[in-house]
């Protein structure tokens, strides 16, 4: 092969990656084609059609990973938002991202686009308020909150009769209560299955969120030794490192609902990996609005390239 062929490049597509206490946020900047779609719902659905080699591309391995969860920029559509994002990792889009969002606000700060201060991002879901504070810790008023069903019983291969509340968070989140049960690292691989095995059966019993709604994280917490812990399940079978925004705000709906918690009130929660983020809620007409707060880290900066005849330019795809 000429020299010339050997560093052919046919795509290039610019990147920063962070970590928002822990788990991974990777922001594409260039590259990845336009979507079509008037609104970014619509934007979101193209990825699911056509486009969806472009999230592989990015998202799976050799360039990406399973625990990454990417955040492709976009014109928004709101002109007072500085801009638009639709989430994505190894198994589809995602409607929020509360960790995300903060690798995001790192992300545009560190490129030197926007300072301290609220800024206005706009999600497949709704627009999300992020505040960046002067200590680099980021606030992310996130879309309204709340508890769809309580206390909703699923039989379970392996573990018998499980019961958990079926909460909005900007994904959808089945919460079950481990009680003083020690959320570890060392208990990962259990973890990892358990919650698999919870997801499969709500699938077959036919337990969605709202309007059919699939349930697509799973959300143990425990309170072993006094400590808000949890361990969150994400949609393509690797678990979050972080407390999860959207999980959090979750469990901040559930919180509200059985009046213990208080608008206002520091909730600090606790990852399996013990990285936390706080969450605490405001009321405006009877919706819990959440606000997580957590610090991202910027990691890398790149280009993803593709090579013609790479076997795995789209990725390695199941
Ligand atoms: O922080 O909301 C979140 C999140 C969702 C999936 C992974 N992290």
């Amino acid at each position: 092969m000429s020299p010339a062929a050997l560093s052919t490049v046919t795509h290039r597509l610019s990147f920063v990656d962070s970590h928002s206490a822990g788990e991974p946020t990777r922001v594409v900047l260039g590259g990845f084609p336009e979507l079509p779609g008037e609104t970014l719902a619509q934007q979101r659905e193209a990825l699911t059609g056509d486009f969806d080699r472009w999230r592989t591309l990015v998202n799976l391995e050799p360039r990406g990973n399973d625990v990454l969860v990417s955040a492709l920029l976009l014109p928004p559509k709101q002109p007072d938002c500085v801009t638009g994002v639709i989430y994505f990792n190894n198994a589809g889009p995602l409607g929020m991202c509360g960790h995300g969002t903060m690798g995001v606000v790192a992300t545009l700060a560190y490129l030197g686009r926007i300072g301290p201060g609220d800024h206005r991002i706009e999600t497949p879901v709704g627009v999300v308020t992020a505040t960046l504070h002067g200590d680099g810790r980021v606030s992310v008023a996130n879309v309204p909150a709340f508890r769809h069903l309580q206390d909703v019983a699923v039989t379970v291969e392996g573990l018998g009769e499980v019961r958990g509340d079926v909460a909005w968070g900007g994904n959808w989140f089945y919460l079950v209560d481990v009680g003083a049960r020690a959320l570890t690292m060392g208990d990962l691989p259990d973890l990892t299955d358990e919650t698999l095995r919870i997801r499969q059966a709500l699938q077959a019993a036919g337990i969605t969120g709202k309007d059919g709604a699939e349930i697509d994280h799973i959300e143990l917490f425990s309170h072993a030794g006094g400590v808000q812990r949890n361990f969150v399940m994400c949609p393509g079978g690797a678990y979050d490192r972080s407390p999860c925004g959207t999980g959090t705000s979750a469990k901040l709906a559930c919180l509200a609902a059985d009046g213990r918690l208080e608008p206002g009130q520091i909730w600090r929660q606790e990852s399996v990996i013990g990285s936390v983020f706080e969450g605490q809620y405001s009321l405006h007409a009877g919706q819990v609005h959440p606000v997580i707060t957590g610090r991202a880290f910027v990691t890398m900066q790149g280009e993803l390239l593709v090579q013609p005849g790479d076997p795995f330019a789209w990725g390695i795809r199941p």
